[in-house]
């Protein structure tokens, strides 16, 4: 069983929004063509909101030519300081992985999965001692099963979970906010399937399931996208001081509050 992971968020890097933002992926959450303008302000609130909570931010320039760049979620993760550097599952964003690996790799070591398997970011949860990896459209066993030899490498347990057909991610429908606490789509995941991972489970109702995906800091501090009353009074009632931010814009192209950003430090 290894130690803590850190929770402190005390870098990231981000990457701006594509000005092709309105051909990115929208299969879930979008009710209108993603918008650049629009998606571009709620990214600057986004940024703003990290940086109020003491992350350094970093942001990179638009990738040309990949209308999802901006979920840098999906490209890396960083564990212990090393960047394990990933590979999205959908062919129109393989090609964001190497300007963030390299970027990366100026700062801290890199470790790449091993084989041709698939993981999104977007999938992995981290649980204190015990990193969630979800099994899913972009996730594939073999993915799966080389990302989880990595992080065992550095004495996590790695549990592997279905994602539910109904959505993207295992991030989409649950998040961690402090130690010990799931806040989850009820709608699209069983209490069954996560309460051997934590004390606390919080449930979103099916029509707020998009604000299951939240962004904790430490002494009770949590992000969550504005437009979710229900969600916003459970963690109020939970003891959360709460942040919003407007996430429409980036919701259309099916992206949350975490997918924007690897956190470094
Ligand atoms: C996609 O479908 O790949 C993007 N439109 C959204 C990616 C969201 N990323 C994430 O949840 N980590």
């Amino acid at each position: 069983m290894g130690g803590s992971h850190n929770r402190v968020k005390g870098s990231a890097i981000v990457r701006e929004v594509s000005t092709n933002f309105e051909d990115a992926i929208s299969n879930h959450f979008g009710t209108r063509v993603p918008d650049y303008q629009q998606a571009q302000g709620a990214h600057s609130s986004y940024i703003a909101a990290l940086r109020a909570h003491g992350t350094e931010v970093e942001v990179l320039p638009e990738l040309r030519g990949y209308p999802d760049c901006c979920f840098v979620e999906d490209a890396a993760v960083v564990i212990d300081k090393t960047a394990v550097i990933l590979a999205p599952g959908h062919p129109s964003r393989s090609g964001e992985v190497e300007s963030v690996a390299a970027h990366l790799a100026e700062t801290m070591g890199t470790i790449r999965l091993e084989g041709n398997g698939t993981v999104d970011g977007g999938d992995i949860v981290f649980l204190d001692d015990t990193f969630v990896i979800g099994r899913s459209s972009r996730t594939d066993a073999l993915g799966a099963e080389s990302l989880s030899r990595i992080i065992k490498s550095f004495d996590y347990n790695v549990e592997i979970l279905k994602v539910p057909d109904s959505t993207l991610h295992l991030t989409t429908v649950c998040s961690s906010p402090r130690e010990g606490t799931i806040v989850y789509s009820e709608g699209d995941m069983d209490a069954s399937s996560l309460d051997e991972y934590a004390d606390e489970l919080i449930a979103v109702p099916p029509q707020e399931s998009y604000a299951a995906n939240t962004l904790g800091y430490p002494n009770d501090r949590v992000i969550i996208p504005s437009g979710f009353p229900e969600t916003r009074k459970l963690l109020l009632d939970a003891g959360f001081s709460i942040t919003t931010v407007d996430m429409d814009p980036i919701m259309q192209a099916d992206g949350s509050l975490t997918c924007l950003s690897v956190f470094t430090g």
